[in-house]
């Protein structure tokens, strides 16, 4: 937002009183006179975020307002309490809650108009540093945006890049691990070359975006949207649109787009839709269709659908479920996934290859599927999954799908992570009073071998560990906050990096291997 001079203001919309604005302003001329400039004259974002619902709603309570009387400290969000009272606020808050009148089709000429690319980047023949390039782990820094690559042998920050407001989910690694994209809530997509340790382009593949997705191959990008219901299929090599893809459930409903999956097996992208009952598969790869099994069949049913292309590249199937499912795990071989419904207490399996559900699961405690894991235990392949609102963590029998053992833990937690060289798993608590623990658990008695506390008070979440599994990252989430090494053996503390913030942290190797202790 931009702070035009409070007479400037009290001048459109009214009265005076010791230069506060009154209470009978309209917020949307508050809008357009103190806040467009930044944010939009559309409220879908400028050099400030987005500010419509779709965005908004994580900030619950009086948070919008704080934010407005106070602004946001080392961002250009300046404090809003000497230009406007106390009334104008709220209501302001309250119309910024109300949904758009009409949301832009956001089409792929839109997007592409979006597309920028770093005048300063130019590409290195070969990495500019010494460090191994697929033992680079990245620290996504929310506090204030940007990410820190770090040398996964010795922990030095290599670059410290700006990233788009408000990152989320992972970021996703070209096949050789050289390139990284990274998405933002607002749709923004940035391209990094790790080798040249430098920003090469973003674009805008959506108004309001959930995660993306890599193709097996890297040559192309998923992106899930919100708003508008589209899927952006991007080219990664220069982000040029390759498709907009408008979701629309076989009745006609319109869906938003939960989450995207890469399934490097079968050659496609996996959809979770949010209002619609069906899971969306889209080929990546002109001649897709003989990986999947069940194709055939499938057909009969008349649930594969090519949409117009050359070749079949992006052809779309359809798997029809009882009810939309918003978050997946998937076995290590993609022919099952395990969906949940958030918020009813239901999990099922959906076998892929024969494009139905074979299986219901009690899981109960909002699951969080998309930070599962699995691993073999007495030569059988479990998966273990946190549960967001509750203490507890589920472990399940990928064959049989039985649940084996429910973990009870100190609070409801988001992440799980381990390393097929690690005997253990480690697991936070990221809600309720003992959001400053991190339990660390083997993962063949189940039994929590270490409760870590290392910063009383502060909120300890989300685990990475190095190429060899031999270190644990673990995120000190506050904005003085810092990521702590641990040895992964011994459980003590190596050492300790000062971070703003740092939410997810991604290593090269562990991504592109799919390593089996790391969500995918
Ligand atoms: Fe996430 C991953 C959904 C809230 C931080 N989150 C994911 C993924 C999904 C998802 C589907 C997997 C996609 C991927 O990585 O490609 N997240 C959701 C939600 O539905 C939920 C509960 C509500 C929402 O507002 O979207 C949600 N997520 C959050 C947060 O509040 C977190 C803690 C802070 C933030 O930055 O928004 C958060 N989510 C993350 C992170 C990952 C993630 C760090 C990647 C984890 C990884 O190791 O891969």
């Amino acid at each position: 937002m931009t702070r035009s001079i409070a007479l400037t203001s009290a001048l459109l919309l009214g009265t005076i009183f010791w230069g506060v604005v009154s209470a009978k302003a309209d917020p949307a001329q508050i809008y357009s006179t103190e806040c467009a400039a930044c944010h939009g004259a559309d409220r879908l974002g400028g050099t400030g975020p987005a500010l419509i619902p779709e965005t908004l709603g994580r900030m619950r309570g009086p948070n919008l307002e704080k934010v407005i009387t106070h602004g946001r400290v080392a961002t250009q969000m300046p404090a809003f309490d000497a230009v406007l009272g106390a009334n104008d606020i709220t209501e302001l808050a309250a119309w910024l809650h109300t949904p758009l009148a009409q949301v832009p089709d956001w089409t792929a000429e839109q997007i592409a108009q979006t597309r920028w690319f770093d005048p300063d980047y130019s590409a290195a023949a070969a990495p500019v540093f010494d460090a191994d390039p697929l033992n680079i782990t990245l620290v996504v820094e929310t506090g204030d945006h940007h990410v820190s690559v770090l040398d996964g042998d010795t922990f030095a920050v290599l670059d410290r890049f700006e990233t788009p407001f408000a990152v989320h989910g992972g970021p996703k690694f070209s096949p050789d691990g050289r390139y990284v994209f990274i998405m933002s809530r607002d749709g923004w997509v940035q391209k990094y070359d790790i080798w040249s340790l430098h920003q090469v382009g973003r674009v805008r593949a959506g108004l309001n975006s959930r995660n993306i997705a890599i193709s097996a191959d890297g040559e192309h990008l998923a992106v899930a949207n919100y708003l508008p219901m589209t899927l952006s299929l991007l080219s990664t090599n220069d982000l040029s649109v390759e498709r907009v893809m408008p979701v629309v459930g076989k009745d006609g409903t319109k869906s938003r787009v939960s989450a995207v999956y890469q399934a490097p097996q079968r050659q496609s992208f996996i959809l979770a839709l949010k209002d619609t009952p069906e899971i969306w598969e889209v080929a990546t790869t002109p001649d897709a269709e003989p990986v999947y099994e069940g194709f055939v069949h499938s057909r009969e049913k008349g649930m594969i659908e090519a949409i117009p292309s050359s070749e079949g590249l992006f052809a779309r199937r359809r798997i029809e479920i009882t009810e939309p499912l918003d978050d997946f795990f998937f076995t290590d071989d993609y022919r099952h996934l395990m969906g949940a419904a958030r918020n009813t207490g239901r999990g099922v399996v959906v076998n892929l290859n024969v494009g139905r559900e074979i299986a219901e699961l009690p899981l109960p405690g909002m699951p969080h599927l998309g930070s599962g894991i699995s691993w073999l235990r007495d030569g059988r392949r479990v998966m273990a999954t946190p549960h967001l609102k509750e203490g507890m963590l589920s472990v399940i029998d990928t064959e049989t799908w039985q649940l084996i053992q429910t973990i009870k833990t100190d609070g409801p937690g988001f992440f799980l992570r381990s390393h097929e060289n690690s005997p253990y798993f480690w697991a936070d608590v990221f809600f309720g009073p003992n959001k400053d623990v991190m339990h660390v658990i083997d993962k063949q008695s189940l039994e929590i071998v270490k409760t870590l506390r290392p910063v009383p008070g502060a909120t300890v979440a989300h685990v990475e560990f190095t190429r060899d599994g031999s270190h644990a990252l673990v995120s000190v989430w506050e904005d003085d906050g810092a990521v702590i090494v641990y040895d992964a053996r011994t459980l003590e503390e190596v050492t300790r990096l000062a971070m703003r913030k740092p939410s997810g942290k991604y290593n090269v190797f562990n991504k592109i291997t799919f390593s089996e202790g790391t969500s995918h």
